[in-house]
This record gives structure tokens, sequence and C-alpha cells, in this order.
């Protein structure tokens, strides 16, 4: 696997990233994004077709964090990709009017696909995100011009997939054979405050099976190259959604708590200093190397031009998607904005989030006043 090196380098250092947000509000949880460090170096140093210049760009692979409580892995990694989010927001992480809420919003940070932080809600999310890809490719694609083509993920802890709302989508998932989605499962043995069997003792991957979704196993979960090649065939598979179950260590890099329940939320935190060494990262905190920079917007660079041209993965030689496509996705858009603008006239105004000092969310349901 190329840049194994690098990508490994980026992973310990999204590590700090997180160990020192939530040290510096001693809140939130280190667990999913410790543990999962690798599968974000994958995604987000390889795999996903996004254009972080460009958020907006309407063919981008779609991801979403539905363990929304693992905020600050987003975060880091949304900031490393070089989305506009500074590092001035990961370190105003969790404080009021940030970019970087206790739980990710949609429309509040950039590179956030949905909001999440009840369990489960980001599978249905992704499965909804999964079909309108599928209606809008088969509205406006044609033979010649493969206007949408992008993929769907979402990272799932156990809580996610212990959620009936997960189960009810992914079931509806797997009945309509959507290839365009895959659930990575961040199974770790832990669920808060407790080891999972605790709570569950049944087969989930048997489960995803059984709705049809090919499956497959990562037994080290911090092993890039294998991350990497399951994630390569779930985009391959052309007949159903693919389901990945990655066996990953809580709150790996702080010892103290890797592996157990204490690894969940911000209890590692304490431990900071030492984990930055056992990490090899130097002692200034909120660290990123040059080489981790300069990757990162290298492969920005890349992206850009790679979605300014109508890539990816449209074959080469393809055509300027024609006036006539264009013209019925503004119609579409049209009609949004017309529904938009009634349902907000017609909605309740709902009471406003007061501020307090340490900012869990920051609004209720409804964002800004409305614009129309
Ligand atoms: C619907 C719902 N119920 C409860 C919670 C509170 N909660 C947040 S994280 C969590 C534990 C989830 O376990 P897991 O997904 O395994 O996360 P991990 O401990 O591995 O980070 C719970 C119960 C929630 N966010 N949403
Ligand atoms: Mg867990």
């Amino acid at each position: 696997m190329q840049n194994q090196e690098i990508l490994q380098q980026a992973a310990d250092q999204a590590r700090g990233l997180a160990i020192d947000a939530i040290h510096a509000c001693s809140s939130g949880h280190l667990g999913l994004p410790l543990g999962a460090a690798e599968v974000g170096a994958v995604l987000f140093g390889k795999d996903l077709k996004v254009d972080p210049s460009d958020d907006q760009w309407l063919n981008r692979d779609r991801f979403i964090l539905s363990a929304g409580h693992g905020s600050m892995f987003l975060y880091g990694w949304l900031h490393l990709a070089g989305y506009d989010l500074p590092l001035e927001e990961v370190k105003n992480f969790r404080k009021l009017h940030s970019k970087t809420p206790g739980h990710p919003e949609y429309g509040e940070t950039p590179g956030v696909e949905c909001t999440t932080g009840p369990l489960g809600q980001g599978v249905g999310n992704a499965v909804g995100m999964a079909i309108a890809s599928k209606m809008a490719a088969a509205h406006f694609n044609t033979s010649e011009h493969e206007i949408f083509n992008h993929q769907v993920f979402a990272l799932a802890g156990d809580g996610c997939l212990q959620e009936g709302v997960a189960a009810e989508a992914a079931s509806l998932a797997g009945h309509l054979a959507l290839n365009n989605l895959t659930i990575l499962y961040d199974s770790n043995d832990v669920t808060l405050d407790a080891m999972a069997d605790a709570s569950q003792s049944e087969s989930v991957i048997d489960r995803f099976a059984s709705y049809g979704f090919a499956v497959e196993r990562i037994e080290d979960g911090h092993d890039l190259a294998a991350i990497s090649a399951a994630l390569e065939r779930a985009r391959a598979n052309t007949e159903k959604p693919t389901f990945i179950e990655i066996k990953t260590i809580i709150g790996k890099g702080i010892p103290e708590v890797a592996g157990t329940s204490a690894g969940h939320g911000e209890g590692g935190a304490k431990f900071a200093e030492a984990a930055r060494q056992g990490l090899g990262l130097p002692e200034e905190t909120f660290y990123v190397s040059d080489e981790v920079r300069a990757f990162f917007a290298e492969r920005k660079a890349q992206l850009g031009e790679a979605a300014s041209s109508g890539m990816p993965p449209t074959p080469p030689g393809v055509l300027p998607t024609p006036k006539k496509q264009l013209c019925l996705i503004q119609e579409y858009l049209v009609m949004y904005l017309l529904i938009y603008s009634i349902v907000c006239k017609n909605l309740p105004r709902m009471p406003m989030w007061q501020p307090v000092q340490l900012a869990v969310r920051s609004l209720t349901i409804w964002p800004r006043p409305c614009p129309y």
C-alpha cells in the first residue's frame, strides 16, 4: 500500500489532536477518535472522493460519523484534510459559537454531512443519502454522462447498531441492494461505561449478512493496508451494500484506559503528556508535522482538480454535462427552495438555546433566522 508511513503518522497526530482538544475542555469522547484513527487515515488520506475546497460539490462521496459522540474524530480529519476548519476551531472544541460543537451538526461545520449524536441516526441518514444518490443518478445520468456516481459511508459504533433505526434502515438498504453504501462498524467491545457483552451477544455481522450486505471482518482495525483493501472491495462491489466489521481498541494510544470502558469518554485525557510521548509526538500540543501538512495539501490539490474536471470516476474523454441535464437539476433546486421557504414560514419558531459556558450543541433545532 502506498503512503503507509505518512498515513500512520497522520493517524497518530489525529490522536494527538483529539487528546489535546478533549484535555483542553475536560469534556468529550476520546475512545472513538483514538480507536478508529487508522480508519480515518485511510478514508481521508486515500479513499474518499471529496473536494475539501468545495464541500458542496454535488458528486462528492458522503461520509457520516454516525457515532457522533466521537466528534473529535471528524473534526481532526476534516482539519487535516484541508476543509475550512482551522486549528483554532479544533482548539475551541465544545466552546460556544465554535465550529466544533460536542456532536457534529449539519450546516455548522464544513464537511459535516449530517447532524449526529443520537446513536443509529447516522446509519438511517446514510441509507437515505444512498437512496437519494441512486434517484439522482436515475434522473440525470445518461449513457454518455455519469453525473452522479458517488458513494456513501457511515462509521457506526456498537451503540448505533443496537438501535432499531439502524436495523430498519439497513434492512431496506439490503433489500434495495444499495451498492453505493458502506457501513464501517467500529467494533471495540465497549459501550460507554461497560463492556459490550454486558448488553449484547448477537452476531452483528451475521445480522447484516442476512439483510443482504456483503460482509467482512478486519481482525486488526489498526492495519492500514487491511482497511484500505476492504474499502477498495466495497467500492468495487456492484451487487450489494457492504458492511465491514473493524475490530479496534478503544482509546488506543492511552495505555491506562485503552481497551476498557474507561477509554470511552474524557477520562484518559489526564494522561495526555505520557500519551503524546508514547505516540511519538513532541511536547507541543495540537501538533501536526510539516510532512503530514504537505501530504494533505497535495491530496487536496489533486482532489480539487479531479472534482472540477468531472471526475472521479467519470471515464476519460467524457463530455461536459449537457445543458439539458443542468437545467433539470436547476429546476429541482428551485422546487426544493420553494418548498423549503413554505415550510420555513409555517414552522413554529423553536425556542433558542440559552448560552452557557460549555456548548454540547450550539443550537437545538432551528439553526438561524429563516432567510425566506
Ligand atoms: C439513542 C441514544 N441513546 C443513548 C445515547 C448516549 N450514548 C452516547 S455514546 C453511548 C455508548 C455507545 O457505545 P458505542 O457506540 O460502542 O461507543 P464507544 O463506547 O465504542 O465509543 C451512549 C449510550 C445516545 N447518544 N443516543
Ligand atoms: Mg463501542
